[in-house]
């Protein structure tokens, strides 16, 4: 049986929906991008999930129970386990003769602009896009316009840059399933993720995996043979690399005990603090390799041609010996850390368990997939102490954004589950309310100013001027019910670019204003590492939150944590790291 990734599952899931939407039918495209969204951020592997069902009916009922999944997707994902295909989707591919996939990846083309664009000038793909645009055809429809046409010519470019690494939080779960496998080899003795993916990096070219042993031949010869390989790119004694489904390569390296150590650093990298570690290595008359660290011994003055290890077991030792703290994988990105851990001022990174709370949760009410209550559930049974409910305001209708009637209902809603919950979680009242074109926003403070944490996004008029853009977004700083800016510069890792905007004078904004700036785990990872810096050198507070849109979506904290840490951020620097009553004091 072929092992089909969630993320699979959830593309193939939403590509359905969109075509439905084509197809001006109602709710249904709603159901499948709901399922969709559950399903791209489970844990575990739908297909386990069938598997442990017990398969055929069994487990087809134990897909029914995922939320969001009904009797008709349950088989379509049966059906992907089973074959790696849907039938609905072949279907729907046939009868349109559109790449909807390849099309409702460039930002702004929905369903509905797609089918004009393929009624009006037979578009059917991207090449067929980039053409049309490129003549100016885009341009003179009615309903689309020279602004748009530009969009996305931009967008275009993004996708054919940004298309060949795979973002962190869809890679790491498959790249730990192949981790896991061979940890369970008898033969192997320690497995670790190197390279990008243990820095946590936001993209990931390819995986690199390490494992100690001393008989490399049968590990090689199992990792070659994973049901998921689909091609083996080298087979060596000692270092294999293969390419899996979905297109990842992965390299691994058999190194024994003794360089442990030393192996793990070099795979770790980045190669530019390789680099720089290896000259603090010369400067010493050491040598520094993926074996070990090596001094030249002498006899009487004289070099004798022969090495001596003096580190190389463990990275603590290496760092050690150097006379430098532990440096964390996430700051190995030579930008000042190996200067840091030897005056011994490295940051005391946030912790992956140290979130007490999520700031930034959607429900039922608009756009998310589950109720306050069950969301609420998830969360305390995830270990955080509380969350805040940020369903979107009344400007996003598609989402079914909140009006202040609406918003009323629901902090009334919401005081009475604090009742049921007392002690064991705490809900806060929220919004994520829209800022409009000029930077008011889209609920009057008198209903602002009855909320715990107001959390402001952008979500429109992406293209403004830089400098109308920076002016747009501070000045709903100013307000002084805004408490958080949330994903901050609106970007999509491998999706969408930022929108164009002066970060830096928005940072010194948020000082000015005790505005916290967010970093929004969720495909987002907004704000970026370089920013998060940025913050922390400023003295500007943020907050963590998954962002999400179903129980599911509370796993992208880690990415999110992830970032943090590779942005130097402390537990001081991270609001909801901190119990409810002092997070709530450090709100404007
Ligand atoms: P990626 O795969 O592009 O996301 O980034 P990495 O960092 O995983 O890079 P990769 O897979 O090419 O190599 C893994 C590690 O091996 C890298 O982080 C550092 C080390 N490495 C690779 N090439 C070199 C090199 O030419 N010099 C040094 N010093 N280290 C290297
Ligand atoms: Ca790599
Ligand atoms: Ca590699
Ligand atoms: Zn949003």
């Amino acid at each position: 049986m072929q092992t089909i990734s969630n993320q699979q599952i959830a593309e193939m899931l939403r590509e359905i929906g969109e075509y439905l939407a084509m197809q001006n039918i109602p709710f249904k495209p709603r159901a499948f991008e709901k399922a969709a969204l559950t399903i791209e951020g489970l844990e575990e592997e739908v297909s386990e999930i069938y598997k442990k069902g017990g398969g055929g009916k069994d487990g087809l009922k134990a897909l029914k129970e995922i939320p969001g999944v009904g009797a008709s997707i349950a088989a379509s994902i049966e059906e992907a386990i089973n074959t790696g295909k849907m039938k609905d989707l072949e279907r729907l591919r046939k009868s349109t003769p559109v790449r909807l996939d390849e099309l409702s990846r460039i930002e702004g083309l929905g369903p509905k602009s797609v089918q004009k664009l393929y009624k009006a000038l037979s578009i059917r793909n991207l090449k067929d896009l980039e053409k049309a645009a490129r003549a100016g055809k885009i341009a003179a429809l009615p309903g689309f316009g020279k602004k748009t046409e530009e969009n996305i010519l931009k967008s275009i470019g993004f996708a054919a840059t940004s298309g060949q690494r795979f973002f962190i939080g869809h890679i790491m779960p498959q790249i730990r399933r192949i981790e896991e496998r061979l940890r369970l080899l008898p033969e192997s003795k320690m497995v670790t993720i190197a390279g990008s993916a243990r820095r946590w990096k936001e993209t990931v070219g390819d995986a690199d995996i390490l494992v100690v042993s001393q008989k490399p031949a049968p590990i090689m010869r199992q990792f070659v043979s994973m049901p998921e390989v689909v091609r083996v790119i080298a087979h060596g004694d000692t270092k294999s690399s293969v390419k899996v489904r979905g297109g990842l390569n992965v390299d691994l390296r058999v190194v024994p005990e003794e360089s442990y150590g030393a192996a793990l650093a070099y795979f770790t990298g980045s190669k530019d603090h390789n680099v720089a570690m290896r000259q603090t290595a010369i400067k010493r008359g050491w040598k520094l390799n993926e074996y070990g660290l090596f001094k030249a011994t002498s006899e009487k003055g004289r070099a004798i041609g022969k090495e001596k290890m003096i580190a190389g077991r463990t990275e603590a030792e290496l760092y050690e010996t150097f006379g430098m703290d532990y440096i964390e994988p996430e700051l190995r990105e030579n930008t000042g850390e190996l200067e840091a851990a030897r005056r011994h001022a490295l940051p005391k990174l946030v912790g992956y368990g140290d979130l007490q709370g999520d700031l930034q949760v959607q429900t039922d009410w608009t756009d998310g997939s589950d109720s306050i209550e069950s969301m609420a559930r998830v969360a305390m049974a995830r270990g955080l102490k509380y969350i805040a409910i940020t369903d979107h305001t009344k400007r996003l209708a598609m989402a079914n954004g909140l009006d202040e009637k609406r918003i009323l209902k629901q902090m009334a809603e919401i005081d009475k589950l604090n009742k049921k919950f007392a002690g064991k979680i705490k809900i806060l009242k929220g919004s994520e309310c829209d800022i409009l074109k000029d930077g008011t926003l889209d609920l009057p403070d008198s209903v602002l100013s009855k909320l715990d944490v107001v959390g402001a996004s952008v979500h429109s008029f992406f293209n403004l001027p830089r400098t109308e853009q920076t002016k747009r977004i501070a000045r709903a700083m100013e307000n002084p019910n805004v408490d958080i800016l949330f994903h901050p510069t609106g970007r999509i890792v491998n999706k969408r670019a930022p929108y164009d905007v002066d970060v830096e004078e928005l940072i010194r904004a948020a000082k000015r204003t005790g505005t916290i700036m967010e970093i929004d785990a969720l495909e987002r990872l907004d704000l970026k590492d370089e920013y998060i810096r940025k913050c922390v050198e400023a003295g500007v507070r943020m907050s963590i939150d998954s962002d999400a849109h179903s129980p599911s979506h509370y796993s992208s904290i880690e990415y999110g944590i992830a970032q943090a840490r590779r942005g130097w951020a402390e537990k001081k620097d991270i609001i909801n790291s901190w119990p409810v009553e002092k997070m709530l004091k450090s709100l404007k």
